[in-house]
């Protein structure tokens, strides 16, 4: 068979697995088979790159970053919906379509409210050609390539036999399933970054990528519920035109209902209530369309919104329950979070028997006690909180709340430092933390780790490949397994390996920092092991030695001896020693140094090195690097765009120098 002809087989076969799994939530086929079908593809398109065409299942993940978004003008407004939140409204909203329609019968369609965003999607001669935004419902924003990365939108729409569509455009609702929402948190939170608020930002945030291959990583999905305009088909009602684009390939709006009256509309409105809590997806109301098309040219809209579709909006469900306990979840970056044990009760949808208390302010503030009767509601409709206490029944002999000081999943202390909100585990081998403690230790400016980043670390723990971080310098005794994983290899286990036995040889400096104790940064670690020069002698130092060393105050002292006096970082510097990782200062004695006395100030980029390998070299040397200059500044250090320091250098009259200078100042 030739390349062209086997290329339109396997488009079309993977078009239909596509279709049965993110669509129809059917799959035929197992992912191994499907992965070997997009793969052949993949081959034949690489080998013969004229056949490869804007719709084929192989662009959709968009490689290249697009600039700022184009704007899209909306050729059919987007337009928003009225809210209602009473029933009463709901009865209003249905005499004034009947008035308006001369008492005429009436049919409504019920749909959830998806929350998510709107977008509309374009299709000329049945090929997907642009996506936006709702924007301001007018003007919008280009987001195609983002769009191809969802599964669930076709590239290519399936045309019934003797139908011919020039031009569609759709609307639709991209969302995220409340279970990815929650995972896509728990990932940001592990990288440190902001957590969405609710699935809706989420989603927002994730479709107005930059880069498609981030949306691509963000499990979007869409439900489609209009066609805002259509060129060689006459649709009569909504009903058909959802099945029509149900046909064409799109996923649409769920288990929508048709109702005869007003009555049904509000028994349908109420059942949705009681399961939206339970659905996979959030849901902000429920949406009420007139069914006839022809009924819906009558009415028209105001400026801002159709006259035949109204949307009801649930209240957030609140209800009382009694408070059995409060225990302590150890998150992973060690802080403590205390939850509520609650009596079971139906809240939105799903049994509630959990809920958060936030932090030890949130209960000391509310003066929650555990035998309270509580209020509890859902925030963003997923998780849920406690609000506070019904002090009309609170039982005798109840005892305010008090945050354990040990950490309740290793028993090491946990602390809560001035000015922070959270009581933080402080044990290096805690399980709990394990994963950040790592990430810690292996990252640049510690251990410099190559190739150990965050995905890796959660692989290999996983698996149970490392327990501590100790076991990262055995982990070459599991070379067989690692090359195992998914995504490594023999050459990246290899490289893995390397950087890991290289690390052993590091500066003490790097060890100490990489420990991760409290306010104990990269400088401190270094003037800390320049002083004392091996592991044992810090060890056994007093926070009053300690305090001797350059820029140590009695917080960073105290922290330190805190830290190394706990069993679990003993044993962990323990294994590592046994293990060969060097406890030792190999840096030279700053004393003595050509730049004894000396203060550099550093500004823009150098042609060669960084910020952080100049300021070494400068210490190395005995010198000095300030943040900003001053008359006490002996030379300013200059890269390219050096800014606003390199105007105060000179107006101060003192020495500017190049890398070059600098070099050979260095003698080297
Ligand atoms: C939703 C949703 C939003 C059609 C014309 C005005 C409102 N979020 O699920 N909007 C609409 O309808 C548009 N339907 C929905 N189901």
């Amino acid at each position: 068979m030739d390349a062209a002809r086997r290329i339109e087989e396997l488009r079309e076969l993977i078009n239909y697995h596509n279709r049965k799994y993110y669509v129809e939530d059917n799959p035929e086929i197992e992912d191994y088979e499907y992965d070997k079908l997009y793969h052949e593809l993949l081959d034949l398109e690489e080998k013969n790159p004229h056949l490869i065409t804007p719709d084929s299942p192989t662009q959709r993940v968009g490689g290249q970053a697009s600039n700022a978004f184009e704007k899209v003008i909306h050729e059919v407004r987007m337009e928003s919906l009225q809210d209602v939140f009473s029933v009463e409204e709901l009865y209003a909203f249905d005499k004034r379509v009947r008035d308006a329609l001369g008492q005429a019968d009436v049919e409504y369609v019920v749909e959830k409210k998806i929350d998510g965003l709107s977008v509309s999607l374009e299709y000329e001669n049945s090929l997907f050609i642009r996506g936006s935004t709702r924007g301001d419902g007018v003007v919008g924003e280009d987001v195609t390539a983002n769009l191809k990365t969802i599964k669930s939108i076709p590239l290519r729409l399936s045309v019934p036999n003797g139908v011919v569509l020039p031009y569609l455009e759709v609307r639709g609702e991209v969302f995220m399933s409340k279970k990815d929402f929650l995972e896509l948190n728990e990932r940001q939170e592990a990288m440190e970054q902001k957590p969405f608020a609710n699935p809706r930002n989420a989603a927002a945030g994730s479709l107005r990528q930059l880069e498609p291959s981030v949306t691509a990583s963000r499990k979007l999905d869409i439900f489609i519920f209009n066609i805002q305009r259509i060129e060689g088909v006459d649709m009569p009602t909504h009903t058909a035109s959802l099945e029509f684009l149900r046909d064409l390939g799109f996923k649409t709006s769920p288990d929508y209902r048709l109702c005869g009256s007003i009555e049904e509309v509000v028994a349908e409105i109420n059942a949705l209530g009681e399961i939206r809590g339970s659905l996979p997806y959030e849901t902000d109301g429920a949406v009420v369309k007139i069914n006839s098309l022809a009924q819906r040219e009558i009415l028209g809209s105001t400026s801002k919104a159709p006259r035949w579709a109204i949307a009801y909006k649930y209240p957030p469900e609140e209800k009382k329950t009694v408070l059995k306990d409060i225990i302590i979840q150890v998150g992973r970056t060690g802080a403590l979070t205390p939850n509520a044990v609650l009596e079971p009760v139906r809240l939105a949808g799903t049994t509630v028997s959990r809920a958060t208390l936030h932090n030890e302010d949130f209960i000391k503030e509310r003066d929650i006690r555990i035998g309270d009767t509580v209020w509890v509601r859902k925030a963003g409709e997923i998780i849920p909180e406690v609000l506070g206490v019904d002090f009309s029944a609170r039982p005798e002999n109840t005892e305010e709340f008090k945050m354990p000081s040990a950490c309740p999943v290793c028993g090491a202390p946990a602390v809560r430092e001035e000015q922070e909100a959270v009581r933080r585990c402080t044990g290096i081998e805690c399980p709990a933390r394990l994963f950040r403690s790592i990430l810690h230790f292996a990252s640049r400016d510690a251990m410099n780790i190559e190739g150990l980043g965050p995905a890796l670390i959660e692989m290999l723990l996983e698996k149970g490949f490392i327990k501590t971080i100790p076991d990262l310098y055995t982990l070459y005794q599991k070379r067989e397994q690692l090359i195992q994983l998914e995504r490594m290899g023999e050459k990246s286990a290899d490289n893995l390996l390397e950087s890991i036995d290289k690390s052993k040889g590091n500066d003490l400096s790097r060890l100490i920092f990489g420990l991760g104790a409290r306010y104990i940064g990269k400088r401190a670690a270094q003037l800390v092991s320049e002083h004392f020069r091996t592991m044992d002698a810090i060890m056994a130092a007093s926070a009053e030695d300690l305090q001797k060393v350059e820029e140590f105050g009695e917080k960073m002292a105290l922290s330190l001896v805190n830290f190394l006096s706990q069993d679990q970082t003993r044993h962990t510097i323990s294994r590592l020693k046994e293990l060969g990782v060097n406890m030792e200062s190999t840096q030279q004695r700053s004393r003595g140094g050509v730049f004894e006395g000396l203060t550099f100030v550093l500004t823009g980029t150098l042609p060669t090195y960084t910020r952080s390998e100049a300021t070494q070299m400068i210490e190395e040397r005995g010198g000095k690097v300030s943040g900003s200059v001053s008359k006490k500044t002996s030379y300013v250090l200059a890269g390219e765009e050096a800014g606003s320091k390199l105007e105060k250098a000179v107006q101060l009259g003192i020495t500017v120098i190049d890398e070059d200078t600098f070099k050979k100042m260095c003698g080297l």
